[in-house]
Parts: C-alpha cells; sequence; structure tokens
C-alpha cells in the first residue's frame, strides 16, 4: 500500500449537541465539545465512533453556554473565554480569545490529516510563537525548532538529547503574541510533536502512530492559568505526606539491615535532618517483588518500627515483573486469577529482567490493579507506606516488548502499541490505590519513574537513571521545571548521579540546588563509591548539613506549596516560564535552568566548577536570601562558592520559616517565623498546615489563613484562621526584610520590635578547602522582629 498525506475534506453534515457539535467531513468524523468555558476538545476519526481514551481524563463537560452560529463559510462556538471557528471548506480550526485574538489556528493547506494510520494536526506557526512544557524532556527551555516523541523508555544514563525518556505527557502551552494557550493530544499511541524542525517554521504539527485526533484545548491569560486549567482535566495530585517533603537517602542498595541501621545512626549522630531511607532490589528474596530476603532482613516489621522510633520512614521499591515459579506465591496467585499479559493466541508473555523469566501484570485492568494492590498488603502489613515503582516503561533485558502483546485497556483488548504509554501509570495507581486502601486513614507516598498524563493523582515523579556530571545536574532541573509545566508538582532526580560517580564539589552543589527541588533524594547505582552527605569529606557534610537543615527551616513553605499544588495543579518548581512567559531573557542562556520555588525564591543553579555566573533576575526587586542584599532585576555576573548557591528572595515575599529539626516527625519549637520582603507592591501568601499524615484535612482538620503584604498602604494582615486544626506553632515572629521604618503597630496598638541578625546557612569550618573558594559568612543583619503570640484571629502589622 502507498500511503500520501490525506486531509480531512469539507463538512458534509453537522448537528448541534449540547456544548458544541458533531459531524462528518468527507468520510472522516468531527466532534468539538466544550468541557469549560475555557476548555474545548477536538475529535476526528476515519470511524464514526470516536476512540476511547480512559485514563487521562477526569473532568465531565460542564454545562457551558455556548453562543452557536452558522453561515456559508463557516460554524462558530463562542464560551465566554474562548472562540471557536470551524472554516466548513475544508474543514480548519481557529481558536481566539474573548478579544478576537488568535491563539492558534490550522494549518490552510494540511489541517489535520492521515498518513496511512498516522493522524496528524498541522498548526500555523506565528512570527514569535513560544512553546514550553511536554514535561520529561531535554533541549531548551522553547521548544521551538525541536522535535519530541511520546514513548515511555527506559533511558539509562540519557542526557540532554536522548528522546523519548520514561514519562509521556503529550501536553504543551504555546505563548502566540504574548497570549497563552495549552493542546493536550490525549491518545495513548507514540506520539511525536514538532515545533518547526526541519520545515523551515512552515508549520507546527502533532501525530500519533494510529488512533484519533483527540485533543483539548485550553484557553488561559496567563501561563499559570493553562497549567491550573490542565489540572482540572487530568486531577492534581493528593496532598503528599510531610515526610515525603523531608530529605530522602537512597543508594542501589542498602543491604543487610545493619548497614541501614547504621546509616540511620549517623544521620542523627552527625545531626543531618532526614526523613527516608530506601531499599532497592537487594531487599527482596532472589529480586521477586512482595518478599524480603530473610537472611539480608531477618525481621522486616522490627527494622521499620525500629527506624519509625528514629523518626524515619522506610520505603521499598516494586518492580512489575513477576517471576514465573510456580510456588512463589504471587505467581501462583497471578496466574490462578488470570492478570497477566498474554500474546493474542493466548500465551502469557515472558520476558526476562531482574528476577529472572518474568510475567507482566496488566495494570490496564481493574482486575489486575485489584490483584496487585491485594499483594501489597504483604507490605503495608510490615508497616510501610511508602513505594517506589520502577522498571514500568515497562522494562526488561533487550527493551523491545514486542507490540502484539495484548492489554485489557479498561475492556478494549488492545496491542501493546496502544497501551505501552500507560503502564506505568496504571502500575503507579495499582500501587497508589491498594496502599491507599490498607494503611486507613494515612497518606501513603508513591514514585514512580514511568507515567502518562494524570500520573500526578497517584504519583511523584523522579527521571531515572542520570549521570554524575554537571550537565546532567541542569539538565535534571529542567526537566523537573518542564514537568511542573506538564501538571506533575512533584518530581525530583537523582541527587549526585546515578551513573558515575560525583566528586565533592559536584555532590555539595547537587544537594544544594535540590534543596529546592520538590522531591529531595540522594541515589547512586550499585557498586559506585558511598553517596551520603558524609562520604565526601567534611566541608561537603557541613555544607550538606546546611541546606538540608534550611530545607527543613522552608518546611511551613515548602508544604503550603504541596497543598497548593493539590487544590490548584500549580507546581513547586516552576520555570521562570510560568510567571515571566513574556520576557525573552528566559529563553537564553543560564536562565532557562532558572527556577522559583513557590512564587517567591528564585534559584540560579550554577555547576560545581564555576566561580563566577552570570544569572538573571526577572522583573522586580529582589533580595539576596542568605545576606539579605538587595538587588535589582536583569543580568547579573556574580561570584559562586559552594556553600552558597545563588537564591533570592522577590521583593513582597512571604515565607513561612520555623526552626531546624531532625525529621518531619519532630515537633518543632513552637515559633513560625515569617519572612516579608518589602516591595513596592501587594502579594499574597497562604499559610497552611495539617497533622501532615492523614486525611483528617479532608473533614476540616486543617489550619489555614490568607497572608498579604501590602507595600503602598504599608500592611501585613493575617486572616483568622480556617479549619478546625490547632496549629502546632504557638508563637509568631515577623522578620522585615528591608523594612525602612521605625514605627509599627500590631492591631492598631503600637508594637516594639527587637533586632535580630539571623543565618539561614550557617558558615562553613575551614577543613582542607575545595580549591579556590573563599569561605562565606552570610548574616541577615539588623532585622527587625515583632514578636506576638500566633492567636487564630485576624493580625495586622501596619507602618508609617
Ligand atoms: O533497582 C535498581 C535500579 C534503581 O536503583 C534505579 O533507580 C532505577 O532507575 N533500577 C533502575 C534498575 C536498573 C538499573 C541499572
Amino acid at each position: 500500500m502507498n500511503f500520501k498525506n490525506e486531509s480531512i475534506g469539507s463538512i458534509s453534515t453537522f448537528n448541534w449537541k449540547d456544548g458544541g457539535v458533531i459531524g462528518a467531513a468527507g468520510d472522516k468524523h468531527f466532534a468539538v465539545t466544550f468541557y469549560n468555558e475555557k476548555i474545548c476538545r477536538i475529535q476526528a476519526s476515519r470511524q464514526s465512533e470516536f476512540e476511547h481514551y480512559p485514563f487521562s481524563v477526569i473532568l465531565s463537560p460542564e454545562k457551558v453556554n455556548i453562543d452557536g452560529k452558522e453561515d456559508d463559510q463557516q460554524i462558530s462556538l463562542k464560551s465566554e473565554h474562548l472562540k471557536v471557528e470551524i472554516q466548513k471548506a475544508p474543514f480548519r480550526l481557529t481558536f481566539k480569545n474573548s478579544e478576537g485574538a488568535i491563539l492558534n489556528q490550522d494549518d490552510p493547506a494540511f489541517g489535520i490529516s492521515w498518513l496511512g494510520h498516522e493522524v496528524t494536526n498541522y498548526k500555523t506557526l506565528a512570527n514569535d510563537e513560544v512553546f514550553l512544557g511536554m514535561g520529561e524532556k531535554g533541549g531548551g527551555l522553547n521548544r521551538r525548532g525541536s522535535s519530541y516523541d511520546h514513548w515511555n523508555s527506559d533511558a539509562f544514563g540519557f542526557d540532554n538529547w536522548t528522546d523519548p525518556l520514561y514519562m509521556s505527557t503529550p501536553f504543551y502551552i504555546g505563548v502566540r503574541e504574548g497570549k497563552p494557550y495549552g493542546i493536550f493530544f490525549d491518545n495513548t499511541y507514540k506520539s511525536h510533536f514538532n515545533f518547526g524542525a526541519s520545515n523551515n517554521e512552515r508549520f507546527t504539527y502533532f501525530s500519533a502512530e494510529a488512533g484519533d485526533l483527540n485533543y483539548y484545548f485550553i484557553q488561559g491569560d496567563t501561563v499559570a492559568q493553562v497549567i491550573q486549567q490542565y489540572a482540572k482535566l487530568t486531577g492534581t495530585c493528593e496532598l503528599p505526606p510531610k515526610w515525603s517533603l523531608g530529605f530522602q537517602q537512597c543508594r542501589y542498595s542498602y543491604y543487610p539491615d545493619h548497614e541501614v541501621y547504621n546509616i540511620a545512626d549517623t544521620f542523627r549522630n552527625k545531626k543531618i535532618p532526614a526523613d527516608v531511607i530506601y531499599l532497592d532490589i537487594h531487599y527482596m528474596k532472589d529480586y521477586m517483588a512482595f518478599t524480603f530476603n530473610d537472611e539480608r532482613f531477618p525481621d522486616p516489621k522490627g527494622l521499620i518500627e525500629k527506624l519509625e522510633s528514629q523518626g524515619f520512614k522506610v520505603v521499598v521499591i516494586l518492580d512489575p515483573g513477576i517471576a514465573t515459579k510456580p510456588g512463589y506465591g504471587t505467581y501462583d496467585r497471578g496466574v490462578e486469577e488470570d492478570v497477566f499479559v498474554k500474546y493474542p493466541d493466548g500465551t502469557k508473555y515472558e520476558a526476562s529482567v531482574w528476577p529472572g523469566n518474568s510475567h507482566f501484570t496488566d495494570f490496564t485492568s481493574e482486575k489486575g490493579r485489584e490483584w496487585w494492590a491485594k499483594e501489597l498488603k504483604f507490605y503495608t502489613d510490615l508497616g510501610l507506606e511508602g513505594f517506589w515503582n520502577d522498571m514500568n516503561e515497562p522494562a526488561c533485558w533487550g527493551q523491545d516488548v514486542p507490540n502484539l502483546i495484548e492489554f485489557d485497556y479498561e475492556g478494549q483488548q488492545v496491542s501493546h502499541k496502544k497501551a505501552r504509554n500507560v503502564y506505568g501509570f496504571q502500575m503507579v495507581r495499582a500501587t497508589f490505590e491498594g496502599a491507599k486502601k490498607h494503611i486507613g486513614n494515612k497518606r501513603p507516598f508513591t514514585l514512580t519513574r514511568a507515567g502518562f498524563s494524570g500520573v500526578q493523582r497517584y504519583s511523584a515523579v523522579w527521571t531515572g537513571d542520570n549521570v554524575a556530571g554537571d550537565d546532567h545536574m541542569l539538565l535534571g532541573v529542567r526537566l523537573v521545571n518542564s514537568l511542573g509545566m506538564a501538571g506533575v508538582p512533584i518530581s525530583g532526580y537523582d541527587v549526585g548521579g546515578f551513573v558515575g560517580e560525583s566528586g565533592p564539589a559536584l555532590f555539595a552543589r547537587w544537594l544544594a540546588i535540590a534543596t529546592f527541588a520538590p522531591f529531595f533524594r540522594v541515589h547512586s547505582m550499585v557498586n559506585v563509591r558511598d553517596s551520603e552527605p558524609w562520604a565526601y569529606g567534611e566541608e561537603v557534610e557541613e555544607i550538606s548539613r546546611n541546606y538540608i537543615s534550611l530545607r527543613y527551616k522552608l518546611m511551613p513553605y515548602i508544604y503550603t506549596l504541596a497543598y497548593e499544588a493539590h487544590t490548584t495543579g500549580l507546581p513547586l518548581n516552576r520555570s521562570l516560564a510560568v510567571d515571566y512567559y513574556n520576557d525573552h531573557n528566559i529563553y537564553g542562556g543560564s536562565a532557562q535552568d532558572e527556577f522559583t520555588l513557590g512564587q517567591w525564591l528564585l534559584v540560579c543553579p550554577t555547576t560545581s566548577q564555576q566561580q563566577y555566573a552570570k544569572i538573571y533576575l526577572p522583573e522586580g526587586e529582589w533580595y539576596h536570601f542568605f545576606s539579605g542584599e538587595k538587588v535589582n532585576s536583569g543580568h547579573h555576573v556574580i561570584e559562586t562558592t559552594l556553600e552558597d548557591l545563588p537564591v533570592y528572595a522577590k521583593a513582597g515575599a512571604i515565607i513561612p520559616m520555623q526552626n531546624t529539626v531532625q525529621t518531619t516527625q519532630e515537633k518543632s519549637d513552637g515559633t513560625l517565623r515569617l519572612h516579608v520582603y518589602f516591595g513596592h507592591t501587594k502579594t499574597e501568601q497562604l499559610y497552611y498546615e495539617d497533622n501532615g499524615s492523614t486525611y483528617d484535612f479532608k473533614d476540616g482538620s486543617f489550619y489555614k489563613r490568607l497572608i498579604q503584604f501590602d507595600g503602598e498602604s504599608n500592611s501585613i494582615t493575617i486572616e483568622a484562621k480556617e479549619g478546625n486544626f490547632e496549629s502546632e506553632f504557638k508563637t509568631l515572629k515577623v522578620y522585615l526584610h528591608g523594612f525602612e521604618s521605625d514605627s509599627y503597630e500590631l492591631n492598631g496598638e503600637s508594637v516594639n520590635y527587637q533586632m535580630e541578625d539571623i543565618r539561614l546557612i550557617e558558615p562553613v569550618t575551614e577543613f582542607d578547602p575545595l580549591p579556590q573558594r573563599e569561605k562565606r559568612n552570610y548574616v541577615n543583619r539588623n532585622l527587625k522582629v515583632i514578636e506576638t503570640g500566633f492567636s487564630d484571629s485576624e493580625l495586622t502589622i501596619t507602618w508609617k
């Protein structure tokens, strides 16, 4: 068969329906359906029945008021925020905002086309159009001029140009003439996105190997709004247990048990805060899932309890391959319940992976997920609450799963081609749902390597097998930034690098950067050097203690951000493209690596060997986070030392902090430290607290307050509390950065302030210094501090 491009024809019939239209164009079928005022779904198919993609989208179409019109040339549908114009001959779409500005438009020549089974939508490319997101993808911040595939792959030792990687999120954000929009192509076959690459910018397009053209067009006034709409469509993360936001130590693998005890004791003895220790594949008996090796770990329950008493959680790895060994309970039950993936002739698919010959659970079926969830009880009965889902692309030796094998795909019975991209997503769903069922009211923690759009509902993500190197460190930061724009708010990378070995300087810098990452874990490969914070010499140990302690000081802020991610879908780490997308400086040089933690803390990741760094501070005024020194926006060349990562707080920033604790399970000293940075601006920040571990917050057991700063009318207001949780803080200290006034009132009464010098980062002792580094001793001097009881009623500080 000689396939040629075949573009969709002209509209022959159509009908109005709730929220849109449905019809035919030549021998193809189409539907345009508004899901809300800002989201419109486009479907085009060669069949009269559209394909169903049941996994990602959780939003059902809402009732939308549509102004629908038709004339000879076009059909138009207009909601309050989005207008879709459908040209009739041939079928072409144009999306406009409420002011009539074009956001996005089909390419006039090719529009929606088929080439064999492959379906493509060609779109015009505007002169200044910027493309963002795509999730776990290397390359530049602006995706223009590049192309990408989505096909979950075990990308051991990947680099900036490796594509595809482990996870697929076929969602991008375009900014055309300053106006953002989003396109989520919900088709789970291998998909391809081309943002003007190799076509001299004639067009941009996205395609899938097979299946329907099925995408959701999102209008947003800002990039952040597009991300939030995407989160409405595919879901937000659950509120994570607080311990999963603490520092986590992993390696491939800690065993036997006394090594684990030793690691735990060393953290506590050295006063390096930490919350989690991981068990990688060597904890299992012959790498078989749902077992413990009883020589290496004779008493797993005892181990988990002992570590719990020291404030540690244990997280275990889980691989999807089940050893085909009769007599191994999990295998026998799997066979009996018929949950393994099969060939079309009904024989079970078998491939080789860690435990040897293995079958693979069909997580795309409810039965498979429920079976897996039941098996999980083996772990939860031991007291485990954290599960690390690996190898779930799925990966096996040879890395070439045959395409003919079949998956249930919620009753559709499809081939590997349609199911692969959601396999890991559904594995971690089964794990999460199972854990949730077994651990009662507690919040489980799950981590996954593979996934698809919507995976954030079930799991945090780590970026797989990275390499120990400065460029890989920066790549990890960009991947996390990009995942954040694709609806995955909690992700991280292996600090120190998985493949290869870090040196002291690289480890120290990597750990400092990751202090500000949503998921903060050190991990390294089997048979490489030790890679704990104390394994690189005393100086690195001090730097690590400093930064990890800072992480715990920032916990009230980080936990609030996790809550905001849960409610809004906004990521914890925000590429500058989230808030400053119309500033073209952010798309060049190292600004592409920069990110903010929440809105307020700008982190400029510099490499371990740099003595000078060129950084970019976007609009607004900034304060050096460790010295309090004021810096203007723009490009700066700064000196950088190892113990001092360039971090800045934005004028108007409101950052709740606490004292250093050794684990999130340790109570604070009872004083909430609220850092406010003066600026001629009006800002607000939520403050959120709850018990950090259960679902009680859903029944009102939370503590929430809105904090507002107004640098024009001179006030800081902390609104009265909402919710019925009692704050763990009894005292409030408001640290006033850059405030010039000498007279303050608290709730209308004049109040005295104290002066304090504070350190957010301790100085590092001079041992055998790392080369050419001058030691820093940062102090925020002469801060005005107002101290008061942390009462639940509204509190206002004003000044003249
Ligand atoms: O389970 C071993 C490793 C794990 O440490 C790593 O984080 C995963 O990405 N796993 C891959 C299996 C193969 C490693 C070569």
